[in-house]
């Protein structure tokens, strides 16, 4: 295969003011009359027309309403290459597609008897030959003719025109979209559906209908995707100044998804997974998923679709910036620093080894040979800290000016990265040429520090020295420009001013290898506290004294930091029991941590939520990271002896809470913060091994008023095999059987299971009448869920499952090869494991690329992955 340069790119050689598509449906066979007005550019050398295409019949091909003789296009490997065409022409092309048999998701296929679309990044060309790139901007005009009774809605982009009846028992629909989009943003959809309607008056007085679409049997589950639609619209015009441009925003839910969701130009579509939600079927944790989700896909209509990209090496130029603006959005709708503390967990659980490992690849890369293997962390996740860098480097107002200046700029282009910072630079007056670095340069840059106290001139002294580690490709690393937050304390707990004008907190600019900062009149030597509200994606190397940790986590006052130096404190007592376990030597526990967990429990001041974050442990996969090889068993053992000791010393504390957090309703940041107490200390309880903490989850379990609570049981009780976990499992399974969505939760809480023979539970999942390896949501719950989330069981050193997945991955590349080469990346980390380990992964990774039919997405991950 063949891969995709970013220094490759040439601007298109044709326009596409106009498109107008005609849909004839059917399920076996769908014609697709696509009409197309192109307009060669100027001057541009390149004269043929290249259309992408793939897995489509040619019916017939006319310029100008004349037939076009076949001497003058060639159908080629992967599209229709045109040759002399007028400057300036209408082309007609008619295909025919086969949407029943479209198993990989993309282009127009048909779930649960609907017909729907999935275009980015590269699915249009399944559905017609055409300059398939998102910097061809064209006006859609779409009629769709169905069967009327089996598709009553028939929707896509835009705003409704006509609608109306045929010959046969068939109606059609047409839409118009007036704003020019690139394909990728198209969007079909036609079945029996219901409707969940409302209204949002926009800030300049515009009513605009909002509409989700669901299978009928799930309308009692859409309110709270609609109210937080409504809350995404009016955030968005007052956060941003950004306000929604049709008469009609629509949201479809679709139960065979690849991704999470998708933000075609005013019809939206919804893994139903992130849409469909009730206080029965969903936990806490997954509203507010929902509504971050439907929030970001929303908020694209401005990062994305009005300003969008110019080629797939800029997808972080709308994927940072929307994550960015939705991590934002859910602060601003619960507790900030809570939303920062998860938000970082999620990049240093699975951005950080992504990009310590053989897929490294910068925020803008450089190449690549399947584009939907890039819908990474690393674009997602540290695309937005880019974003959130720049936010702190400007300060909030100089960056929303900066925003501003880009939408208004931008506003129809497709764009790049260069573009969204020379318009942050042009409006604050800021040189952002060292910052750019972050873009092309992949790997976590490494902070050491020095301190240093000289009591004579009264004066603190900070080095800070950063080095990033080689990533593939690229082993010379430049100096970054890092915005480190800082903050002094004295002994008495009181902050040191230590900024300009007194401040309290500042923000020092690293910029060079190595930098020395002094900080004036500091009478004492003080405690640092660095890297506040985590300012920058890196990873602090420091001594961690116990005593620092245990001073910052009583005095602290950024939720992160304070948050920080309890995980800190918490992973230097499990390091050093790793190797303890590994030398066997009794796991003894530190009483300065129990002292400062205790404290912890009984701190009425703190924020519940951000107790419970403090109580958390760090996780497995995070403490393997920081091992030099990982040690998956000892890893286990580590972190659930340290529950158990803090479940035994800590026992009485935590009953108390969890009594005092019992039958809180509502939905308000106290009421999750409570809620998510109430089930941690159910689980310390359950840990501590005590038998009385299995009645109280038994209970927990049977009296639980929704299914928040029905987790919360079912996880506590997760951790050890038994009686009770089985009867809980058996009442689950009989309860949600026909429930596909909250099943799900059943598999994934199993696949992850950390039992003996886990593989063979698995096996039995996949038997499940409920299983499907055709559908993505099950895949992930059940395989996703074991290979990411249960180290015991997929690392197992019979090398049993690695063999079985490889079998597995294969099969399904056959179905789905996007799922398959997601499913794949759990080999990626081969190297972190001992010998035996390594050989296991090493000789998975060489039976998927001995496969003669294997895809290129799957081809992709599994070589670089051997390296
Ligand atoms: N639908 C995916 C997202 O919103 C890809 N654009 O991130
Ligand atoms: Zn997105």
């Amino acid at each position: 295969p063949k891969s995709t340069h970013l220094t490759d790119y040439t601007s298109p050689a044709w326009r596409v003011p106009k498109v107008s598509l005609c849909f004839e449906l059917e399920p076996e066979e769908t014609r697709v009359t696509a009409m197309l007005c192109v307009e060669h550019v100027d001057g541009h050398p390149q004269r043929d027309l290249v259309l992408f295409g793939e897995e489509l019949v040619l019916e017939s091909l006319s310029q100008n309403g004349e037939p076009l003789d076949s001497q003058y296009y060639e159908l080629t490997k992967d599209g229709l290459v045109i040759r002399d065409l007028d400057e300036s022409c209408e082309l007609e092309i008619v295909t025919r597609i086969h949407p029943k048999r479209n198993t990989a998701l993309s282009g127009l296929y048909i779930s649960e008897g609907h017909f729907c679309t999935q275009c980015e990044a590269e699915g249009f060309r399944r559905i017609t030959y055409f300059p398939d790139r998102p910097d061809v901007l064209s006006v859609y005009d779409v009629r769709i003719e169905a069967d009327e009774k089996r598709y009553p809605v028939l929707l896509s982009n835009g705003n409704p025109v006509a609608q109306g009846e045929l010959d046969n028992g068939r109606h059609f629909a047409h839409w118009h979209d007036p704003f020019p989009k690139p394909s990728y943003l198209f969007a079909l959809v036609a079945g029996d559906l219901a409707c969940h309607s409302d209204q949002f008056v926009t800030a300049s007085g515009r009513t605009v209908d909002l509409r989700l679409y669901v299978q009928a049997h799930n309308l009692d589950q859409c309110s709270f995707a609609m109210q937080a639609l409504k809350k995404s619209m009016r955030w968005d015009e007052q956060a941003f100044g950004r306000e929604y441009d049709l008469d009609i925003f629509m949201i479809v839910a679709v139960d065979d998804f690849n991704m999470g969701a998708m933000e075609n130009k005013g019809l939206n579509i919804f893994n139903s997974k992130c849409v469909l939600a009730s206080p029965q079927t969903a936990t806490d944790d997954d509203f507010i998923m929902i509504e971050s989700i439907i929030a970001h896909e929303y908020f694209h209509n401005w990062s994305g679709n009005r300003v969008t990209c110019r080629d797939w090496f800029q997808l972080s130029l709308k994927e940072g910036l929307t994550v960015f603006r939705d991590q934002e959005f859910t602060a601003d709708q619960t507790l900030p620093g809570v939303k920062r503390i998860q938000d970082v967990q999620r990049l240093r659980n699975l951005q950080f080894p992504e990009d310590a490992g053989p897929m490294s690849h910068p925020v803008r890369p450089q190449s690549y040979l399947e584009i939907n293997n890039f819908y990474t962390m690393t674009i997602y996740e540290k695309g937005a800290e880019v974003v959130r860098m720049l936010q702190t480097l400007l300060g909030a107002s100089l960056f929303r000016r900066g925003l501003d200046l880009y939408f208004d700029r931008h506003d129809g282009q497709a764009v790049t990265t260069d573009d969204f910072v020379k318009a942050l630079e042009d409006a604050s007056g800021r040189d952002l040429s060292l910052f750019r670095r972050w873009y092309d340069q992949a790997g976590t840059p490494v902070l050491e520090i020095q301190e240093g106290f000289d009591d004579s001139a009264s004066e603190y002294h900070l080095s800070l020295r950063q080095h990033c580690p080689s990533t593939p490709g690229q082993d010379v690393k430049m100096p970054l420009h890092i915005p480190v937050s800082v903050a002094l304390f004295a002994a008495s707990g009181e902050k040191i001013p230590c900024g300009a004008d007194a401040a309290i907190e500042t923000t020092l600019e690293l910029t060079e290898q190595q930098q020395t900062f002094v900080f004036k009149d500091v009478h004492e030597p003080p405690v640092l506290s660095l890297l506040r509200g985590f300012s920058a994606p890196v990873i602090v190397r420091d001594q961690h004294r116990p005593e620092t940790l245990a001073f910052l986590m009583q005095h602290e006052d950024d939720a992160f930091s304070r948050w920080e130096a309890g995980q800190r404190f918490a992973l230097n007592i499990l390091l050093a029991w790793v190797a303890d376990c590994q030398n066997d030597r009794q796991l003894l526990l530190d009483p300065r941590f129990s002292q400062a967990f205790a404290a912890l429990l009984k701190d009425a001041q703190s924020h519940p939520a951000l107790v419970a974050e403090t109580m958390t442990l760090p996780s497995e996969s995070y403490l393997g990271d920081q091992l030099s090889t990982i040690d998956v068993e000892a890893v286990h053992m580590a972190r659930c002896t340290l529950m158990q000791q803090l479940g035994q010393q800590c026992f009485s504390t935590m009953v108390e809470i969890y009594e005092k957090t019992q039958g809180i309703a509502g939905f308000d940041a106290l009421a999750l913060g409570q809620r998510r107490l109430h089930n941690l200390c159910l689980t310390y309880l359950c840990a501590s091994g005590e038998s009385e903490a299995q009645d109280r989850a038994l209970q927990h379990y049977h009296h639980a008023p929704d299914m928040t609570h029905t987790m919360g049981a079912l996880r506590a009780l997760i951790a050890q095999p038994g009686e009770v976990i089985h009867q809980c499992l058996g009442d689950f399974e009989q309860r949600w059987k026909d429930q596909p969505l909250v099943l799900d939760k059943w598999f994934s809480l199993q696949a992850m299971a950390p039992w003996p023979d886990s593989l063979e539970r698995v096996q039995d999942l996949m038997r499940h009448p409920g299983f499907s390896l055709r559908n993505p949501n099950r895949v992930r719950a059940v395989l996703g869920s074991f290979t990411m989330a249960n180290p015991l069981g997929f690392h197992a050193i019979d090398g049993q499952a690695y063999a079985f997945m490889a079998e597995l991955i294969l099969e399904l590349d056959a179905i789905n090869p996007q799922i398959a080469a997601r499913l794949a990346g759990c080999f990626s980390r081969w190297r972190r494991f001992d010998a035996v380990r390594q050989n296991g992964q090493q000789q998975a990774l060489q039976r998927i690329l001995a496969q003669p039919s294997v895809s290129r997405d799957l081809y992709e991950i599994a070589s670089r992955s051997l390296g």
